[in-house]
């Protein structure tokens, strides 16, 4: 059997090419610097990758098999491991030797079969809670994952107490109360209404949930929090069963349609949701939420159209590329009507804006992001001062780009935005990746230490560090100073 990726997809050009590699590779090369000593534990990642080719020419970013990548901070050693996620669609596959699911989330586009195996893939993000890494990907329950080996240990559905098909691959945890704050969407299948928010104890019992419906089964990526309110932003990027059956996409956007916002009092009932309105914005992902004067503010990366350029309109016309510019958008949860405000933050645009996550839910100093550089494919780590829109910025370099950033604490203690990102950096001409460590107080000083990865790290989606402490106990254990 010949194995041939569509010369057509650029998807599958340049640093998107398949890489199909897990990787075990002790000790990386220092390049320059030194790993700070206080940086003891694992940094966990999910990307995709193509474990086969489908055949079609329409392929997207976000289908491919997970590969969960893990950095292993040691004594001022790092050394880098990757696997696949073993979902039963890889297993499938594997068994078989050839591709057997279709087009992104079209179950009717699959082999016959495999009608009845799910189609995550595992590939969006890992974290880690109650002592478990998880491997998430929307459409489907968690993958369990052995945090030594990153073999797939099986789905994971918190014993039982889960009651969706599906899990968010964008959670909130605690990492001071020891919480795992999640949501399914779609919950009930494929093209359903149904939000299910949850909240799970440190030891990952299921403390609540509240179900209720949205308007329209439309794209809910990621969520916010505060103490006292979940918050849903549901864009009018709408799952259509005539159109999945037909083989079409799984998601259309529709100008037409409006946005939604429900925010819902963590220990309240559906009958407490409080809804507001707006055009027919989208966003993929957060950046943080918090109370204000009566007011939930939710910032975020927000398009003014479609955020997905490979999506089409409900009509079938192609959407067009806009801007995601960091905004806030604030809702009164005493008013009347449901309309909401909103401003721009910062005029450069950004995306997988990332926080000191120990203050999510909490107004923020500072926020770190991906900052766009050209429409080469290159670009810059950014840092934004979220009371002046003030942005800094560590580019890596000419042919090069970067992953989403993550923050790592100085010590449990540590004021907010106090301590270290690491970041991926892809030499889009070398073939290879590095791992920069910034001083997050410091970004535009450059790496205090830069490592060499012998292969290429492909694009990652997500990922969350888990600090030796936490993976040895199994609980977070992260303090807030304010
Ligand atoms: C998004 C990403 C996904 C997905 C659906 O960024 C939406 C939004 C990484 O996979 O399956
Ligand atoms: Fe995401």
């Amino acid at each position: 059997m010949s194995i041939v990726f569509s010369k057509e997809n650029p998807l599958f050009q340049g640093w998107g090419r398949p890489l199909r590699l897990e990787s075990n590779i002790a000790g990386l090369e220092l390049v320059s610097g030194e790993v700070p000593d206080g940086i003891n534990g694992c940094w966990f990642r999910a990307g995709p990758d193509w474990q086969y080719p489908s055949g079609r020419d329409d392929d997207i970013f976000i289908d491919g098999e997970g590969m969960i990548h893990r950095f292993n901070f040691e004594n001022g050693a790092v050394s880098y491991r990757s696997r696949w996620v073993r979902t039963a669609r890889f297993e499938a596959q594997e068994k078989a030797g050839k591709a057997l699911f279709g087009r992104y989330r079209n179950r009717y586009t699959n082999d016959a079969s495999v009608a009845n195996i799910s189609m995550g893939t595992g590939n969006t993000n890992a974290i880690f809670h109650a002592g478990k890494l998880l491997a998430l990907k929307e459409d489907d329950l968690p993958y369990e994952i052995d945090p030594e080996t990153l073999e797939t240990i099986g789905k994971y559905g918190h014993r039982g107490a889960v009651k969706s098909v599906c899990m968010s691959a964008h959670p909130k945890v605690d990492t001071v109360e020891d919480k795992l704050l999640t949501y399914a969407y779609q919950a009930k299948g494929d093209a359903t209404k149904d939000i299910v928010y949850y909240e799970f104890d440190s030891d990952g019992t299921l403390g609540s949930e509240i179900w209720f419906e949205m308007p329209f089964p439309g794209m809910v990526h990621d969520f916010a929090i505060t103490p006292s309110y979940a918050i849903f932003p549901i864009f009018p990027l709408i799952a259509d069963l005539e159109r999945i059956k037909s083989g079409g996409d799984y998601y259309a956007y529709y100008p037409d349609e409006q946005m939604h916002v429900a925010i819902a009092p963590r220990n309240g009932a559906a009958k407490d949701v409080k809804w507001f309105k707006g055009p027919a914005w989208t966003a993929g992902h957060m950046l943080n939420a918090f109370e204000e004067d009566g007011r939930v503010c939710l910032d975020l990366c927000l398009y003014d159209g479609s955020c997905f350029t490979f999506l089409k309109t409900d009509k079938g016309e192609p959407t067009t590329f806009c801007p995601p510019i960091l905004s806030r958008l604030s809702f009164d949860m005493k008013q009347q009507d449901d309309t909401f405000d909103r401003r721009p933050i910062m005029p450069v645009p950004c995306e997988m804006p990332r926080t000191d996550d120990r203050y999510q839910g909490y107004p923020l100093q500072h926020g770190f992001m991906i900052v766009y550089r050209a429409q080469d494919g290159t670009s810059a780590l950014g840092k934004v001062d979220m009371s002046t829109g003030e942005m800094k910025t560590w580019s890596p370099g000419p042919r090069s780009s970067i992953h989403e950033p993550q923050f790592v604490p100085r010590a449990p203690d540590a004021p907010e935005g106090d301590g270290w990102l690491l970041v991926i950096v892809n030499r889009l001409d070398d073939n290879h990746s590095d791992l920069a460590i910034v001083d997050a107080t410091d970004i535009e000083a450059g790496p205090v230490a830069l490592l060499r990865l012998p292969v290429r790290v492909r694009s990652t989606f997500h990922g969350t560090w888990v600090p030796a402490d936490t993976l040895e106990t199994g609980h977070h254990a992260m303090k807030r100073t304010a």
